[in-house]
């Protein structure tokens, strides 16, 4: 059994695959810190989890010509000059399930939970691909990332995002061996990661093995044949993965966590809480939510840590505090984010359907009975 060797996990989080593991936290764990505790951080593993000896650990960077390739110890990592950062990283198929419902897609059935926050320490990426050589003369060119984790045939994960991404000092792509103040832990990539603020969860890739710089993009699986968007009209006989660009930067988001679907609310006050964030370093500005269905909105509060103009990579927790409305026995509670781009949710699902239902960023809905 390759996954014997996974490690062990926090009961509080919802399974969705145990093998390879795939869980999330329950809303109600997921915005109670603005930092999510490492225990209950998402997880969303393709692959057994490589157990891997921080000694003997080694990072490949393959060097530019006329540059030198590096075969970086953890050691030598810790000479690059720290940074730390705070950073939520979330993964193109939170919210699937919400697609499933209006038709059936292929992945994990994930609900508002594959998102998540962390500080993240680690060397920057710039710095250790200026050490190999590397400059940004190549406009178009990609930086490749392997994992060391593996399939039965030997393949390991993969993945790419643009020269001109990486070697930004302003976009602050880390080789994190750090994560809240602790080392990675091994679910989460121990002992080195790449985490590229404001892009989709499938290039922060974990257990990091080997970075290159080439002319295309990474020829793994998961760049080219999977985490694309398309059309509600495409379906698997159709698809043809090369004529969509692969998700990097990801679009506005925001979920109710409290209260649940199904629950019964007291009457006279209801809180209302959630998370809202968007991709590309885009701040959210506001957040508007609704008790009836999005006929009338109220503004929500917005906390947690304010974020840098060009630079908000991290999420914002929000809340609501109202009378529930006299004579109400239900509530319908949608809310949606704007960023500072002012990009606004959609506000159904059916219109931005895909067949592997990533990119889930309707308005969110939440049906509640009002106590009698
Ligand atoms: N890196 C490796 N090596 N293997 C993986 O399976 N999954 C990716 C990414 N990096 C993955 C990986 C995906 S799709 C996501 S969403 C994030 O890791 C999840 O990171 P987390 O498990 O720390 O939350
Ligand atoms: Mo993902």
């Amino acid at each position: 059994d390759p996954y014997a060797d996974d490690p062990v996990r926090h009961p509080a989080l919802k399974v969705n695959s145990q093998r390879p593991f795939n869980a999330e936290p329950p809303p109600e764990l997921l915005t109670e810190n603005y930092i999510t505790p490492n225990p209950i951080f998402f997880t969303r593993n393709h692959l057994p989890v490589p157990n891997v000896d921080p000694d003997s650990y080694r990072l490949h960077v393959v060097g530019a010509p006329g540059g030198q390739s590096l075969s970086l110890s953890l050691d030598d990592l810790h000479k690059f000059p720290k940074y730390e950062i705070t950073v939520t990283l979330q993964c193109a198929g939170n919210r699937r399930s919400e697609m499933t419902q209006v038709k059936e897609v292929k992945g994990l059935e994930w609900r508002t939970g594959a998102i998540s926050t962390a500080r993240w320490g680690g060397a920057r990426l710039c710095d250790v691909l200026a050490q190999a050589g590397h400059q940004l003369c190549e406009t178009e060119a990609h930086v490749c990332f392997e994992g060391l984790d593996s399939d039965p045939t030997g393949t390991a994960y993969g993945a790419s995002i643009p020269l001109a991404r990486a070697m930004d000092p302003e976009a602050e792509v880390l080789l994190a061996y750090e994560m809240n103040g602790q080392p990675l832990p091994r679910d989460h990539g121990f002992p080195v990661r790449v985490v590229v603020p404001g892009v989709v969860g499938a290039r922060h890739v974990k257990w990091l093995g080997r970075v290159s710089v080439q002319p295309e993009e990474s020829y793994s699986h998961w760049q080219r044949c999977d985490y694309k968007g398309f059309s509600p009209s495409v379906d698997w006989d159709t698809v043809d993965f090369d004529s969509a660009p692969s998700i990097q930067e990801l679009p506005v988001q925001s979920a109710i966590t409290e209260p649940q679907d199904g629950e019964t609310v007291e009457s006279g006050e209801v809180t209302i809480k959630g998370y809202a964030w968007s991709g590309g370093g885009r701040a959210v500005i506001r957040v508007d939510v609704s008790l009836d269905g999005g006929l009338t909105w109220q503004v929500a509060e917005l906390d947690g840590e304010e974020q840098r103009p060009r630079k908000a990579w991290a999420w914002r927790l929000w809340q609501l505090q109202v009378p529930v409305p006299a004579g109400q026995k239900e509530l319908n509670i949608v809310c949606k984010a704007v960023d500072d781009g002012y990009n606004v949710q959609p506000d159904t699902v059916a219109p931005i359907w895909n067949l592997r239902g990533v990119l889930s960023n309707a308005w969110h809905r939440v049906h509640v009975h009002v106590a009698p």
